[in-house]
């Protein structure tokens, strides 16, 4: 099920990790979100009332993936950050619906949630073959299989946790390894009354605290670290100057923190932020450019009556 060497991944992890927490404000990379207990506190999340992404963005597929699925003719389904690959089952069903479907692609960080997805869908979808992939997206384009017309799909607004240097680096890539009869399509959560979007990240059950939380301790049990809990408050609130929920943890007190894994000691001050993701909300002026600027076109652009969410179907730009 492995491509790049783990050990590179875990490598690569470190070096951002020592340069996140040597940065200003001070942040984790957000793959520590998710181990296994992040991924199961993710998907949780998902199932959260307030939590209105995954539910808009399959109101959207039920609607558009027929469309989706005769526009790309797709052999190949490529799914970025898979997960539980809940929505994608409606992608899937209209692309087999359509005839050209035999293979699918889920690829996610996190080798436990493959283990029980791949299996799942496999016996779900008979005719096709799952070929699951551990992986970064951001490192692991190059890996994709290159059989036949693709479809890549980046579900659940993943898109919006990338920094906006990270998301330009990743559509030109995408762009360069879709090629022509390539197809993308993305999830995107839209700028909106910011009480909903705190909502949306402040649960009272504390769903969303414990999968941030669960970064310090993911950290903790890989580097030997001393990040503790209680030193720390959790923080997500809305940022209109950047268009994103930023999210992570504040400092209760002035304290140390020794990573002996990566032969470093953080010093946090009273009241220093800790970011451990953010999440970005989209308009569609900014991100039809971002998307010309990286060699793709819209194609489609369909939201829901409120204007909650996108499901957005780019190609190639023509050359
Ligand atoms: C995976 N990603 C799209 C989620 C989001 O909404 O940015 C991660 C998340 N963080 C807190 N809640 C959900």
């Amino acid at each position: 099920m492995a491509n790049a060497p783990v050990a590179d991944r875990r490598l690569r992890l470190h070096e951002e990790t020592v340069r996140g927490l040597q940065a200003e404000p001070k942040h984790l990379p957000t793959a520590w979100l998710y181990d296994e207990r992040g991924s199961r506190l993710y998907a949780e999340i998902t199932r959260l009332p307030a939590y209105y992404l995954p539910r808009r963005e399959r109101e959207l597929l039920r609607s558009y993936a027929p469309d989706i699925a005769a526009r790309a003719q797709a052999e190949t389904l490529v799914e970025l950050g898979a997960g539980s690959a809940t929505n994608t089952r409606v992608l899937l069903d209209a692309l087999v619906y359509v005839g050209t479907l035999e293979r699918f692609v889920p690829l996610d960080l996190n080798e436990e949630v493959l283990r029980e997805s791949a299996p799942a869908i496999a016996a779900a979808y008979p005719g096709i073959a799952v070929e699951p992939l551990v992986g970064d997206f951001l490192d692991e384009l190059a890996w994709l299989p290159a059989a036949g017309r693709r479809l890549v799909a980046f579900l659940g607004s993943t898109i919006g946790n990338l920094y906006p240097l990270q998301r330009r680096a990743f559509l030109r890539a995408l762009a360069g390894v879709l090629g022509d009869g390539g197809a993308f399509v993305v999830g995107v959560d839209l700028v909106k009354d910011p009480r909903r979007l705190q909502a949306a990240y402040n649960d009272r059950g504390g769903v969303t605290e414990a999968f941030v939380r669960n970064a310090l301790t993911a950290v903790n049990a890989e580097l030997d670290a001393t990040f503790e809990q209680r030193r720390f408050d959790f923080d997500a609130r809305w940022d209109p100057a950047h268009d994103w929920m930023d999210i992570g943890l504040r400092a209760r007190q002035a304290h140390t923190v020794s990573i002996p894994g990566l032969e470093l000691e953080v010093s946090f001050e009273a009241g220093e932020q800790l970011r451990v993701e953010v999440s970005t909300k989209f308009r569609r002026e900014a991100f039809d450019r971002e998307f010309g600027l990286a060699g793709l076109r819209l194609d489609s652009w369909w939201t829901d009556p409120a204007g909650d969410f996108a499901l957005v179907l780019a190609l190639p730009a023509v050359p």
